[in-house]
């Protein structure tokens, strides 16, 4: 081998080093997700290739078309249903076709987000905010249904770090809640309850989204890494993130440097929508998907309304919330629990009505 190839090849795994010892710190996303040792050696490994990227060989790089107009700021037009029984608005998101995922340049980016590919999708109807507590306590109410939390006598809390504690649950959360914030600390297993009782009562055909119909709904046209644009500062009239708001609580935690005014979960709807009218697709809380996690998956994605069924026992969630940082919040990022029955006091969902 030429000297000079090996000495940088040395040089790239030195500097691999120090960023992967330099990247522990906050790392809160992996600690309360359960992102394998592997999969932190992968990101350091991507981080370090950006660094030295003028030495290792570039990934393929996809060609962006230009980002259409949003139509946000005269407040985007839409067909709205509402479900009778629980109040629950939902959108039509019209049939289409986008790139799903993101190319080598994007900051922030993982590599489970690869490669870019050409998704097509039937339309359906998405609900226009995340599932309320509230809307949540409608379901519980008329059915007597008992979430994984509630049955188990636990669920994940943040105190500082992640914990496994009792007593914790959506009439729990631990932090101040009324009936318009999103319900937390609701599994996979709750949501899909929730979507089967909406199926038998009310019309129409309720589900999670796949997760390419959240990645669609989440982008409403955009191609950019946040369907506000780019910049994590402009996160605060969009989102509720971790933010200024949060650092005085939390001072070591790594924010986006703006204030969106809240430490926990806001009402929804507190922050500007996509141009599909959605609000909160980013930010407030984590999003279920019916997807099984594979980061892998999209090299053996179907064209047409793609979701992956089989291998495994996690499951995607999406979208990022009132404890993620920049990185996290991002339409093409993807992140998982290890279970369909994990909850946490970040944990959410929204359903989908064919
Ligand atoms: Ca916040
Ligand atoms: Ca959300």
């Amino acid at each position: 081998m030429k000297r000079w190839l090996v000495w940088i090849i040395l040089a790239a795994l030195v500097a691999a080093g120090i960023l992967f010892i330099l990247g522990e710190h906050p790392a809160r996303e992996w600690e309360s997700r359960g992102i394998s040792f592997f999969q932190r050696f992968l990101d350091a490994k991507e981080t370090a290739r950006k660094a030295l990227g003028r030495f290792l060989p570039r990934s393929r790089s996809d060609h962006q078309p230009e980002s259409p107009t949003s139509g946000q700021d005269n407040g985007p037009s839409v067909s709205v249903w509402e479900e009778p029984i629980t109040g629950m608005h939902f959108v039509r998101i019209p049939a289409g076709c986008f790139r799903m995922g993101s190319d080598a340049g994007e900051t922030g980016r993982d590599r489970d987000e690869g490669p870019m590919h050409e998704v097509c999708l039937d339309g359906f109807w998405m609900s226009q905010y995340e599932v309320t507590r509230g809307q949540f306590r409608t379901f519980v109410e008329k059915t007597g249904y008992v979430t994984d939390a509630e049955r188990e006598g636990f669920s994940w809390v943040y105190d500082g770090k992640w914990k496994k504690k009792p007593g914790y649950s959506w009439r729990r959360p631990g932090f101040a809640q009324d009936d318009d914030h999103p319900v937390v600390h609701v599994s996979l297993n709750d949501a899909l309850a929730m979507a089967r009782w909406l199926s038998e009562q009310s019309p129409g055909t309720f589900a999670v989204p796949t997760e390419a119909q959240w990645e669609y709904a989440c982008r409403a046209g955009t191609v950019t890494a946040r369907f506000w644009g780019e910049d994590p500062e402009d996160a605060c009239a969009f989102a509720n993130v971790a933010d200024e708001t949060a650092r005085k609580q939390f001072p070591v935690w790594e924010t986006h440097p703006c204030s969106d005014g809240f430490v926990f979960t806001a009402p929804v709807g507190s922050f500007r929508p996509n141009g599909f009218a959605l609000y909160d697709m980013l930010g407030n809380v984590w999003e279920w998907c019916a997807d099984v996690y594979d980061p892998d998956g999209y090299r053996n994605h179907a064209e047409k309304n793609p979701v992956v069924e089989k291998g495994g026992t996690a499951r995607v969630v999406r979208g990022g919330s009132w404890y993620s940082r920049p990185r996290y919040v991002r339409s093409a990022s993807r992140d998982q629990l290890s279970l369909p029955g994990r909850r946490s006091q970040d944990q959410g969902f929204r359903l989908i009505r064919r």
